[in-house]
């Protein structure tokens, strides 16, 4: 389809439904989007209206199996993101599916196997770190040696408050996948085991509390990743690897310096959207790239490494209730998805 204009639905109206509807509609060429779904007809109908989109619907499958589509973008609750791929998938659509692709691994092996049957890789999947620029140079820097082999990587992510439907192990499995992704990424290595801490005196949060987790990955490295969804002061993500001959820190892009009351500041989005506005822009164009290509997207994240992501949430769920390390023992790659 190298000389059409891509048609898509939006599954999901929330955060990231609109911020996708807006990309597709007001920053990205070659793009139709012809419908929004989501379960509230109102706020389905309300993006649609801000963005000019002829279509409301309220069925998720409907939606992804549309016969006027090409293309389905599923940002709809975490635990319908494998069936909806799956449906889109049979009905011959290519899927870019918001992280994580389940929080089953089991799941994650079905969206595979069915993507193998039908011989065609279909499935982007949302980390859209690997578009971010700061993320693209930390990764180029290593490759070429910068710092000397990399043997470290400390990451923390920090939202303002955790959303209402946050519980304990939402930290793990709905925050964490992209750090897990960021470091397999990055260092080019498998996680292979991971503990889970939470620190005892923490007193906000509820059941969104702090999590401390350490991973090892397979050539011997270690990842710490905090993640903290109440941290209350802002959008907080940074990273440092540490390398034998020196260290890089990726860094969030700054637009502005306040100076005021003898103090400089510079200001925290109070969400992820600014931060990686430039990431969603850019992955959301190698997705229509791609299809009107026929090519997969060089570093784009695929079933795969879903699989992986969602692997590893799974044995940091069990290492977060046992208090031990957990191995994280993965299948075999399919060739499928490349070596
Ligand atoms: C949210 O679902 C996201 O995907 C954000 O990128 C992440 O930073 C946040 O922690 C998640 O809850």
């Amino acid at each position: 389809m190298v000389n059409m204009n891509v048609r898509i639905a939006v599954i999901g109206a929330g955060v990231m439904g609109a911020d996708h509807a807006r990309l597709f509609a007001d920053e990205l060429p070659h793009v139709e989007l012809t419908t929004i779904c989501d379960a509230s007809e109102e706020r389905a109908r309300s993006i649609a209206e801000q963005f000019g989109v002829a279509n409301v619907m309220t069925d998720p499958v409907e939606a992804a199996t549309s016969d006027g589509i090409d293309a389905v973008v599923i940002a709809s609750p975490d635990e319908t993101h494998a069936s909806l791929t799956i449906a889109a998938l049979r009905a011959g659509k290519h899927v870019l599916c918001e992280k994580p692709l389940s929080q089953s691994s089991q799941e994650c092996i079905q969206v595979m196997e069915l993507e193998q049957k039908i011989g065609a890789r279909r499935v982007q999947l949302g980390f859209m770190r690997r578009f971010d620029p700061s993320y693209v140079e930390v990764r180029a820097q290593l490759r070429e040696g910068a710092i000397g082999k990399a043997v470290m990587l400390h990451c923390f992510h920090r939202n303002v408050t955790a959303p209402a439907n946050f519980v304990g192990q939402m930290a793990i499995t709905n925050s964490a996948p992209h750090e897990f992704d960021a470091a397999r990424y990055l260092l080019d290595d498998e996680i292979v085991a991971i503990s889970v801490f939470r620190p005892d005196v923490a007193t906000v949060g509820g059941q969104a509390m702090p999590v401390f987790m350490v991973l090892k990955t397979a050539a011997g490295r270690l990842v710490n990743v905090e993640v903290n969804n109440n941290a209350g002061y802002g959008y907080d993500v940074r990273a440092e690897v540490v390398g034998e001959l020196g260290s890089m820190f990726l860094r969030a892009p700054v637009h502005s310096e306040l100076h005021a009351h003898q103090r400089a500041a510079e200001l925290y989005p109070t969400d992820w959207r600014p931060r990686f506005a430039e990431a969603y822009r850019l992955q959301n164009k190698a997705w229509i790239d791609s299809i009107r290509s026929g090519q997969p997207p060089a570093f784009a994240a695929n079933a795969w490494d879903g699989y992986c992501a969602a692997r590893i949430a799974e044995a940091g769920v069990t290492a977060l209730n046992s208090g031990t390390q957990e191995p994280i023992v993965l299948i075999d790659k399919p060739a499928f998805y490349g070596s």
